[in-house]
């Protein structure tokens, strides 16, 4: 743990006191080229001005081809009890050893400076400096993939990206390529379901899940495997954006996400996640319904529990986002002794790819040298130069065999920690053909439907039809309804209806559920959420007090809000600090709102942004506190409709707080269904 701070602290500079150019050659003016005379052209013997903007001219690199933008945390990993029995990997056997780890989560499709909460797939990829040598776990927060097979991945990816004619649209699946393509290959079924439901816009990097996807092996000392898949466990349990609220954040605060990961960490409230495994042994490889080596499929939990075995506790945030975020090099194929491959086709041409990228991203084969990329088990071989090479590689040898050095570096014959590769036995005819055992695209996607709760079901309809409703070409969007009947006739038809459309004839099978699929069964708490705090001046501060110490002993957060920033007072004639403004942040961006009684009553009853932020937060099923007469701010919303008062706290009686913190621990209140505003008159 503390090698590796001592490794990044060593490469850390402040700047401060003097400056310099490169060379360490003071500088008297950063201001002013020199010119001939005070009028005159530059001189080209500016070599102070000419360093500092052929550097600028450099700072760029290309950003990742895929998962460009993204956000990065420190932070460590401990198992729990050691799983010797199950993996030779040091990290994994002594629960006494502290690992540190570096983890950078994503979007995909979007370019750098894309918003955070679009519709996609999240990246979430994990380095384990280990004493073994660094072992990576590039996972995404869906436990399947689109394809089988690398080799149509560049093709999945340009279906995906901005269409090349025109460069539309940033960051979105919502046109007519990547449909074109969902379409043509039915094997994107079920992810294509996972991509349409809440999973792909979640609240935040704390509150999603992770996944490896493919199916490695765990090998212990005697050299027995097993497949394993491995899973990231949220403890704040997982929970999502709904789609009117992740567009409008995208608008307000595009770095939404980032934001929550980054003022989380800096308040002292780190990201925490356990390590599971789900284990097969190899006598069960073909027990089940489908290919385990098959990263369209997952492993359903009930089936094969995750056990927990570990902790991964992210608690500081990088001091340089280029120098550790962007320059961080993840790959599939760095792993340790104790842990190997599978024949997964996907996972195949990943072990190829993640290097290679790497080589153009980074401007050549040293990336591993960089600070962040660096290793804390030592390193030692006969690769030497490149560009930018950082060690200064000392003697007179370089190859191996030798006598001059010794023969060294030797390989770790004796002893030591090595890596061996897993000896599967391998034989068949070179061929380029797709297993049987890889065929059945639609199982899983109707098991992934079946397994979702109500509101789940609505927002999957609805994504599709908004999906669909931006795709121009009409083959496209029935052909998707086509592929919908394979899945379910109910969500063929709902989407059928909301494009104009008829659905055929379908046969879809009807797999038992999956609970742990929906998110309804994930873990609710009140713990980091954020509650907006409505007030003018008068408020009634006892209620406002009560409230907040409620809040804050649940372990959540608020922010107190009006028109104006600075103190405000309330009706005691104390005063409160207003620390964002309407202006400043929307609705969306809280879990839930709360607004104390007292003399503001008719200055927030008349202010436009404080109705529209109450009734957006109701539009959005969160959590809505209003004291005594506040609750007239809920005029224009429809109450009579059967839960249509779901999560409302209205009373202003002593159990306010209380019932408050329920509905805020419950979190959204779905059940309120869609909500009636009456129409303005
Ligand atoms: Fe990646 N992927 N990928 N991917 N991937 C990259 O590597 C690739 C896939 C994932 O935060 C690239 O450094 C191929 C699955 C993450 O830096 C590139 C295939 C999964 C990240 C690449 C896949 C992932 C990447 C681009 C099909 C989940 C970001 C930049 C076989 C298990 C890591 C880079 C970070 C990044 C290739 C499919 C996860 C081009 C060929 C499946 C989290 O090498």
């Amino acid at each position: 743990m503390n090698q590796k701070l001592n490794d990044l602290e060593r490469s850390r500079v402040r700047h401060a006191g003097a400056m310099t150019t490169n060379q360490g050659v003071g500088i008297g003016s950063d201001d002013n080229s020199l010119t001939a005379g005070r009028r005159g052209p530059t001189l080209m013997e500016d070599f102070i001005f000419r360093e500092k903007i052929t550097h600028f001219d450099h700072e760029r690199i290309p950003e990742r081809i895929v998962h460009a933008r993204g956000s990065g945390a420190h932070g460590t990993f401990r198992v729990y009890k050691s799983l010797s029995h199950l993996t030779k990997a040091h990290f994994l056997s002594d629960p006494n050893l502290v690992t540190p780890v570096f983890v950078r989560f994503s979007t995909v499709a979007g370019f750098r400076g894309s918003a955070d909460t679009v519709r996609d797939v999240r990246g979430f990829a994990t380095k384990f400096y280990t004493q073994e040598g660094n072992y990576d776990i590039v996972g995404n927060n869906f436990p399947v993939f689109f394809i089988q097979d690398a080799i149509n991945f560049p093709d999945l990816i340009h279906a995906v990206k901005p269409e090349p004619n025109s460069e539309m649209p940033q960051a979105a699946s919502a046109h007519d390529t990547f449909w074109d393509f969902v379409t043509n290959m039915p094997e994107t079924m079920h992810t294509v379901m996972w991509l349409m439901s809440p999973r792909a816009l979640p609240r935040s990097y704390r509150m999603m899940e992770g996944f490896g996807i493919h199916t490695f092996r765990l090998i212990n000392a005697s050299g027995a495997s097993k497949f394993v898949k491995f899973h990231w466990k949220p403890l704040l349990g997982v929970h999502s954006l709904v789609w009117d609220e992740a567009q409008k954040i995208a608008g307000k605060d595009p770095d939404f996400n980032r934001r929550d990961l980054w003022e989380s960490i800096e308040s002292g409230v780190p990201a925490e996640f356990e390590l599971g495994l789900q284990v097969i042994s190899p006598e069960d490889e073909f027990r089940f319904g489908f290919d385990i080596l098959d990263p369209t499929k997952l492993w359903p939990e009930e089936l094969i529990p995750v056990q927990k075995v570990g902790k991964m506790t992210l608690d500081r945030n990088p001091d340089n986002f280029f120098a550790e975020t962007e320059q961080a090099a993840f790959c599939p194929a760095n792993i340790v002794p104790g842990i190997d491959f599978t024949n997964d086709p996907l996972l195949q041409g990943r072990l190829f790819s993640y290097l290679d990228t790497q080589i153009s991203r980074l401007g050549g084969p040293n990336f591993q040298q960089i600070p962040i990329n660096r290793p804390v088990a030592p390193v030692s071989n006969n690769q030497r130069d490149g560009i930018h090479r950082m060690s200064i590689d000392v003697g007179q040898t370089s190859y191996a065999p030798n006598a001059l050095n010794g023969n060294g570096p030797h390989t770790a014959n004796g002893g030591g920690s090595r890596f061996e590769h897993y000896q599967e036995r391998v034989d068949g005819a070179v061929i380029r053909e797709r297993s049987d055992s890889f065929r059945d695209h639609y199982t899983q996607a109707a098991l992934f439907w079946n397994s979702m709760s109500g509101h789940e079901k609505d927002h999957i309809v609805d994504a599709f039809c908004f999906e669909l409703g931006k795709c121009m070409n009409a083959q496209t969007r029935q052909k998707v309804v086509n592929m919908l009947s394979n899945v379910s006739s109910g969500l063929a038809g709902a989407v059928a209806e909301g494009l104009g459309l008829k659905a055929g004839k379908s046969d879809a099978p009807t797999p038992p559920a999956s609970p742990a699929l929906s998110m309804d069964n994930s873990v609710k708490t009140p713990k980091t959420s954020k509650t907006a705090v409505l007030v003018g001046p008068g408020f009634n501060r006892t209620q406002f007090d009560a409230v907040t110490k409620a809040i804050a002993k649940a372990g959540g957060m608020f922010d107190v809000i009006s028109k104006k920033l600075g103190p405000i007072p309330a009706s005691d004639k104390s005063s409160v600090t207003v620390t964002k403004t309407y202006a400043m942040v929307p609705s969306a961006v809280y879990d839930a709102v709360f607004a104390p009684d007292g003399e503001h009553l008719p200055i927030i009853r008349e202010c436009g942004d404080a109705r529209q932020f109450i009734e957006e937060a109701y539009r959005h099923y969160k959590p809505i506190g209003l004291c005594g007469g506040m609750s007239a701010l809920l005029s224009r919303i429809q109450l009579g409709e059967p839960n249509a008062k779901a999560g409302i706290v209205t009373s202003g009686d002593a159990a306010f707080a209380d019932d408050f913190i329920a509905a805020l621990t419950e979190g959204r209140h779905y059940q309120r269904g869609e909500s009636v505003m009456t129409p303005p008159a």
